[in-house]
């Protein structure tokens, strides 16, 4: 029997109104309800959470319309274990993703999902990553248990009723289904974070070939939001493989010159390294006239336009889920703004005047907290007060940063791509790829360095293009659809650079100040860019000497500079052979052109005349 709902009136899409009516028929639901999207629907909803116990409500003077959510200790973070690409083939997951063959998987999501929202409410969430209409935007429709994720969704994405108003009666859309797993007995009393009680219960699984995601057992962040990670890295990649476009864990931020010329840079960094923090960076005092802008800060969708040939850009989130602990006034002020209202604290400390605090937002920590697990909390007891992977959920159009064009359908026009991982020796500041080739090499190669107790035979974690949890195939047959697209897709794509923040003395001591200072590689980047600023040729590409970047305003002295460019040619030989590890484990599906690049790197490393020496700059 079909259960009544009121979908019929908000939409006439009839593969939709199937779907839902076949997934409430599976889990079995109190009740169903369409989200319209309103500010109305959203205060009623948190309202309901705050009478459960879900959300507490804080100080309205202090943090107006703003709520703290307290997880499940189990369920704090994303589950990469528990995540599987359940394409038809293994190969074609690859070998850096789980894989499950579908027909396995869904028969046990099967057995999970039956009668699993028991007494509970299935709210369907129709939402676009991306702008409404944009042609680089598309559509998913999130089916879930957790009145969480639809508020969060709300913040995280354009969603309601202008959606179905968009999908129409017969647009496409990914279906994304989610339960916290946790069904109600007749009577019994609900928890404030209800999720499977096992990890083993927990799935977080993609169907690549069918364009589907099924999430069981969390209510947490990535595993649950199911926009985020699952739709817009790991189904968006193959849909951007498949149909000629780039589905990228990319920040986008724009640069403008005090003449009032605009570039966009798009930015990959692995998970947990100061992402949010770069997107919204506010240039130096001698920066004056310069500014930075934030279009996203955790992933791109990048279409190529054949009009001009150049690609284009958007954010396909509508705000942040950005970690807290580490986010202040220095570290990054306008994320500090966009907190002021209307946002979702989970997992963070809670104050004793009804604030939120964490690790680093103050110098000082309060002599008395609640922490994130409701236990109280002084200074010096020996717990952190928030825990490590605490967030904020926010709305994007509250940075005080966020480009006037983060909006605009038609994306905005990528000038650069950089990236970034985390190493402490031997990797310099900034470095420009030769060519595409080469810049695609040396994304495929990035990665940060394991710590003492991860280090086996290699001393670098991969992390390909901070793609490595979220691209939702055989990642060397992403290395060829990024070949394939710099070469037929635009007249010339746009320059590729390495960049490291992280590098350490012989004390260990962080050697560059980051924060705004990086305004000094982005300079460089940009001038770069229109052919402008001198760069030295090394074995490994195009370095900046010392005049090439704007010392004005900072302490840094020239053999600081030559520190942290340095090159030991032994060390950077023994990274690119032990890069050679990455590339057996793909067998015949490497790409050609990925080796080349690796041998042609190493033979320079032996042979090329010093002339890189940047001392001589
Ligand atoms: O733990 C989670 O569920 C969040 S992970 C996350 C959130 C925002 C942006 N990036 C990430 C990530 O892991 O890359
Ligand atoms: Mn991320």
């Amino acid at each position: 029997m079909t259960m009544r709902h009121d979908g019929a009136k908000r939409t006439k899409h009839r593969r939709l109104l199937q779907w839902v009516d076949e997934m409430a028929q599976l889990c079995t639901p109190e009740r169903i309800y369409w989200c319209d999207g309103s500010q109305e629907e959203y205060d009623r909803l948190c309202d309901e959470m705050v009478q459960s116990g879900t959300f507490i409500r804080l100080d309205p003077e202090k943090r107006p319309n703003s709520f703290l959510a307290r997880s499940h200790p189990s369920d704090v973070a994303r589950v990469e274990d528990r995540t599987f690409i359940c394409s038809q083939r293994a190969e074609d997951a690859g070998p850096t993703n789980n894989w499950m063959p579908p027909a396995e998987m869904r028969a046990r999501l099967n057995d999970l999902f039956t009668g699993c929202m028991r007494g509970r409410t299935m709210y369907v969430i129709p939402f676009s990553m991306g702008p409404l209409g944009s042609p680089i935007a598309h559509i998913g429709v999130e089916i879930t248990d957790s009145p969480y994720v639809v508020v969060n969704q709300r913040i995280m994405t354009r969603m309601g009723q202008a959606v179905l108003d968009v999908l129409d009666d017969d647009g496409e859309f990914v279906p994304c289904m989610h339960s916290v797993g946790a069904p109600l007995e007749t009577g019994e009393v609900d928890v404030p974070w209800p999720c499977a009680q096992s990890i083993e219960d927990k799935y977080i699984s993609h169907f690549p070939e069918t364009r589907e995601i099924w999430s069981y057992g969390s209510g947490y962040g990535g595993n649950a939001l199911l926009g985020k990670k699952c739709f817009a890295l790991r189904i968006a990649s193959v849909m951007a493989r498949d149909e000629g476009w780039l589905a990228e864990h990319m920040l986008i931020l724009g640069v403008e010159s005090p003449e009032g010329h605009k570039r966009y840079v798009a930015a990959a960094f692995p998970s947990a390294c100061g992402k949010t923090n770069f997107a919204m960076l506010i240039p130096p005092p001698a920066f004056a006239g310069w500014k930075v802008t934030t279009v996203g800060d955790d992933i791109a969708w990048i279409k190529p336009n054949p009009a001009d040939g150049k690609f284009y850009g958007i954010n396909p989130e509508y705000g942040f889920f950005g970690v807290a602990p580490g986010t202040n006034e220095k570290s990054n002020p306008n994320a500090v703004a966009t907190l002021h209202a209307n946002v979702i604290f989970t997992n963070t400390a809670l104050t004793d005047d009804g604030d939120v605090w964490w690790e680093g937002l103050t110098d000082e920590p309060p002599e008395h907290l609640i922490d994130w697990q409701g236990r109280d909390w002084t200074p010096g007891c020996g717990r952190p007060a928030a825990h490590p992977n605490s967030r904020f959920t926010a709305p994007a159009g509250q940075c005080p940063s966020i480009d006037p064009d983060w909006e605009n359908p038609k994306g905005v026009p990528i000038d650069a791509f950089l990236f970034g991982g985390r190493v402490s020796k031997n990797f310099p500041l900034v470095y420009q790829a030769y060519n595409w080739e080469h810049g695609v090499y040396i994304a495929a190669t990035m990665g940060s360095e394991a710590t003492a107790a991860a280090i086996g035979q290699a001393s670098m974690r991969r992390d390909p293009m901070a793609m490595l949890p979220f691209c939702g195939y055989n990642m060397a047959q992403y290395w060829r659809h990024w070949l394939r697209i710099g070469r037929l897709q635009v007249t010339a794509p746009p320059p590729i650079f390495r960049v490291n923040w992280f590098r350490k003395d012989n004390h260990g001591r962080f050697i560059w100040p980051g924060f705004g200072e990086n305004m000094r590689v982005l300079k460089w980047v940009i001038e770069r860019c229109e052919g402008r600023a001198p760069a030295v040729e090394s074995p490994i590409g195009w370095l900046p000497g010392w005049e090439g970047l704007l010392w004005e305003g900072i302490e840094f002295k020239r053999a600081d500079f030559f520190e942290i460019m340095n090159i030991d040619k032994e060390k950077a030989r023994q990274e690119t052979n032990e890069q050679e590890e990455l590339f057996t484990r793909f067998g015949d599906h490497l790409p050609r052109e990925m080796e080349l690049q690796r041998e042609m790197q190493l033979a320079r490393l032996y042979h090329s005349p010093e002339v890189w020496d940047l001392s001589r700059t």
